[in-house]
């Protein structure tokens, strides 16, 4: 939008006046955040209720991103960049003599999810509106967030995310207008509904109200405004009286009140089906009421909507669309389910069988007694259709919903839909290969990839203006609006100025990292060092547990030879381990303790440093990403899904250090194969060996003297404080067989750090690599990858208003 400094401070100053009642010189930087958040606002607003009209007028086809996470971060210089005013608020307040960084700090990141997956959703929203479409969220409004993370003793200590703070979610507006109820619990019955249909009778069932708030998406220089829904629970009036204690009401709110803070494992709670029920319920309840606003009939209704089904959690959705269209609005079977199959569409998201939610059939039925029996209904139509068509008993059954006095919610999503996709190419395959083979023989076609995105604006423009800026210096600006156009680093990447210009922004960013692990930690690390990081959840199929070992294989080195040549390395880690994950907050208590032995140890010095930078999230995440020259992807082939840090580290010049796994493979692809460093085992020699069952850790141990002192470190009391944590890293990779194969990858990982190290020593073969994988990284922007989704599994078209700049 058109916005000169001075308009702006204008209007700042008057927001700051009337609605936070204070002035200048007496507001506090959260003071100041809110009244710029209010400002941006009024900007936005007019082009908000525009968009909604036109959707409306026009009967543009919507896709709904249902969702129980969306981690957006902070979404303050998000807003203001994408309105094309991130630079005239920063020089209204340079004029104002206000530190525009102190402001931005004042943000609460919204964390309401727990790594990848959260973030891809938000991420999706952004190029969602950027791309033009017509894409909306649908989530759960979180009191608390993904738990806050404080390192005590070196022990992962956990605390609410009470994010809401004092100033509550500035961008969010409360919709009283689209307020639905959901039900739980209770009997039902069928009974004749009078027009030879049956309908539903309920008794005691608890009615809960959904109240939604909004949360504006904004498009990156176009005026587009899309929506967020999040879904917050209420007791409706006429029921309060059920509800006499603080107690009985706490129970209710609980339903919004956290995120579950495990990333993959199904908590197997009531309480997480409810929350996975009201969202989808409400959510759904009104997407069919505006559709019924355009006038259109019922059975038609995927020629205007699509659900995705965000991994298993909203994967209720098809029973619930089947309700809603037979029970409450008298569809008959066939026309529901036929547009129930158009409608929705799945996302996977890991081959962990413990994420692929599962219920008891008992409990499912207990909470949602019509939902299930729809369900059974479903499953029944599904085993004698493909007995029709034929396919074996045993593929049926595999391949069932109710299983075993199970609900297979992952069955349920890819019967009940379209279209099922993994996120990355070694994960879509692995998904028909293995995790999904029998869904891949009955419906192949059903089957598609999506390699992940990142939100580019957000780690360039945002986390790394210096880098922008050097980018711009030799390419044009071009690439902030088309990020393909950074191919044309490509012809730089050999210039001696240019990777003179990228080295140094590079190092400056090294110094802003340098500088916050000393206040936090106290820990003094130098830029000259080699910055070597990993930030991720703690998980040992990540396998945070290989860059300690050779962490120790480093320190061992050094000591054996205090005066050899040595490449400074400052190893740093972020990481929040599920609060019941036993064994990763085991990991995380052996870095802190190798951390300080090894910190504090004079011969040592500057050659090694091991930094542990506790509550790893987005905004964290913005600081250190920019300043790695390595980012370490080391997981067993074919574990992670994707991953998406991989892509940021990349875009923003840190050469990666991977196994052939997720879209590790994709980077590689485009950078080709001088500009990253592989090691490991394959997928496939992972999956031999699962067939051969011939892996034995202890022979690996007993037979190479390294890795049998790197192993034995610890348990031989080099690391204080930790005799249990050692011991039971010990057994992981020794008593229980090294689940993860580290010591089989062990000696590839070691030889290929070596190799790295002999790669930064030589500058201009190093900043070639740096930057041939900011040159190459477009591919993984997820505005293509939104592109994707649109025309590929939810089949819209631009809207006609889509593209006007403001
Ligand atoms: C994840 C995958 O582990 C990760 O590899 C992927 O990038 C991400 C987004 O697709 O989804 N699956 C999962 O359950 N979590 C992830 O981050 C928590």
């Amino acid at each position: 939008m058109e916005l000169t400094t001075e308009q702006f401070i204008h209007d700042f100053e008057l927001t700051l006046n009337e609605q936070q009642q204070t002035i200048l010189s007496t507001a506090t930087p959260s003071e100041l955040f809110v009244a710029l958040a209010h400002t941006i606002r009024q900007y936005y607003t007019p082009l908000w209720i525009e968009r909604n009209k036109k959707l409306q007028e026009n009967k543009d086809k919507i896709a709904y991103y249902f969702s129980v996470e969306f981690l957006p971060g902070r979404m303050l210089e998000t807003n203001l960049l994408n309105l094309g005013i991130l630079d005239v608020v920063k020089e209204g307040f340079a004029q104002l003599g206000i530190d525009f960084t102190q402001v931005k700090q004042a943000e609460h990141d919204m964390a309401l999810g727990n790594g990848g997956l959260g973030r891809l959703a938000a991420a999706f929203m952004d190029s969602l509106a950027t791309t033009g479409y017509a894409g909306f969220g649908n989530g759960l409004r979180y009191k608390y967030g993904l738990f806050k993370q404080r390192i005590v003793n070196g022990y992962q200590v956990e605390l609410p995310d009470a994010w809401f703070g004092s100033i509550g979610n500035v961008w969010e507006t409360r919709k009283d207008h689209d307020i639905v109820d959901v039900r739980f619990f209770g009997n039902v019955y069928m009974t004749d509904a009078g027009n030879g249909k049956l309908k539903p009778v309920y008794s005691d069932a608890q009615v809960l109200r959904a109240v939604p708030y909004d949360v504006p998406q904004l498009g990156y220089g176009n005026g587009v405004v899309n929506n967020l829904r999040l879904w917050d629970v209420e007791i409706p009036e006429e029921y309060e009286l059920s509800y006499p204690t603080i107690e009985d009401r706490r129970r209710v709110e609980d339903i919004t009140a956290v995120l579950y803070p495990d990333d993959s494992s199904d908590e197997g709670k009531k309480l997480r089906l409810m929350q996975e029920y009201f969202m989808t319920s409400a959510g759904l309840q009104t997407i069919v009421k505006s559709y019924l606003k355009l006038g259109l009939p019922l059975e038609r209704i995927y020629e205007k909507v699509s659900v995705h089904i965000n991994d298993t959690h909203p994967a209720v959705a098809p029973a619930e669309f089947m309700r809603i269209l037979i029970d409450e609005y008298g569809l008959e079977w066939d026309d529901a389910w036929n547009a129930t199959q158009k409608v929705m569409s799945y996302t996977n998201h890991t081959i962990l069988s413990e994420a692929l939610e599962k219920w008891h059939t008992g409990l499912f039925a207990h909470v949602l007694p019509r939902v299930y029996q729809i369900i059974v209904e479903i499953d029944n139509r599904y085993a004698a259709q493909m007995s029709a068509q034929g396919v074996d008993y045993e593929t049926i059954e595999n391949t069932r919903i109710v299983r075993n006095n199970q609900v297979h919610m992952a069955h349920l999503a890819i019967i009940g839909g379209h279209s099922v996709n993994g996120v990355a190419q070694i994960h879509t395959e692995l998904l028909k290969e293995d995790t999904l083979r029998d869904f891949y023989k009955v419906s192949p076609e059903k089957f598609n990839n999506k390699t992940n995105g990142i939100v580019q604006r957000r780690w360039t423009q945002i986390a790394a203006p210096g880098l922008s800026k050097t980018i711009d210096k030799w390419i044009g600006q071009g690439w902030r609006s088309d990020i393909h156009e950074l191919r044309k680093l490509n012809e730089y990447v050999d210039n001696s100025q240019a990777q003179a210009d990228f080295w140094e922004v590079k190092q400056l960013a090294k110094q802003r990292l340098a500088d916050y692990i000393e206040q936090t930690t106290g820990v003094h690390v130098t830029t000259d060092a080699i910055f070597d990081v990993q930030v991720k959840r703690l998980h040992a199929y990540k396998r945070q547990l290989l860059n300690v070992m050779h962490i120790i294989k480093l320190y061992w080195d050094i000591k054996d030879n205090p005066e050899g040549e040595f490449t400074p390395r400052v190893f740093i880690f972020g990481a929040k381990a599920a609060p019941g994950y036993h064994f990763a907050k085991s990991i995380i208590k052996i870095i802190n303790e190798l951390a300080n032995l090894i910190n504090n140890d004079e011969q040592i010095g500057d050659k090694l440093k091991v930094v542990f930078l506790e509550n790893y999230r987005v905004s964290l995440a913005e600081l250190i990403i920019p300043a790695a020259n390595v980012s370490e992807q080391i997981s067993l082939a074919s574990k992670e899904a994707s991953g998406t840090s991989n892509m940021k580290f990349m875009m923003t010049g840190a050469v990666t250090m991977a196994t052939l796994d997720g879209a590790n493979i994709e980077i590689k692809d485009e950078v080709g194969d001088d500009n990253i460093v592989i090691f490991g085992m394959t997928k496939d020699d992972v999956y031999n060996h699962y067939a051969t069952r011939d892996y034995y850790s202890r022979g690996i141990y007993d037979n190479d003297p390294v890795i049998h002192r790197v192993v034995n470190t610890f348990v031989d009391g080099t690391i204080p404080n930790c005799q249990r944590e050692g011991s039971e890293i010990f057994d992981a990779l020794i008593t229980y067989n090294d689940e993860y194969f580290l010591l089989q990858d062990f000696t590839s990982y070691v030889e290929a750090q070596e190799h790295l190290t002999q790669l930064y020593a030589d500058r201009a073969r190093w900043m070639h690599m740096s930057m041939t994988n900011i040159a190459n990284s477009d591919k993984f922007t997820s505005d293509d990858t939104i592109r994707q989704y649109a025309q590929e599994i939810w089949n819209l078209s631009l809207p006609s208003h889509g593209k006007h700049r403001i």
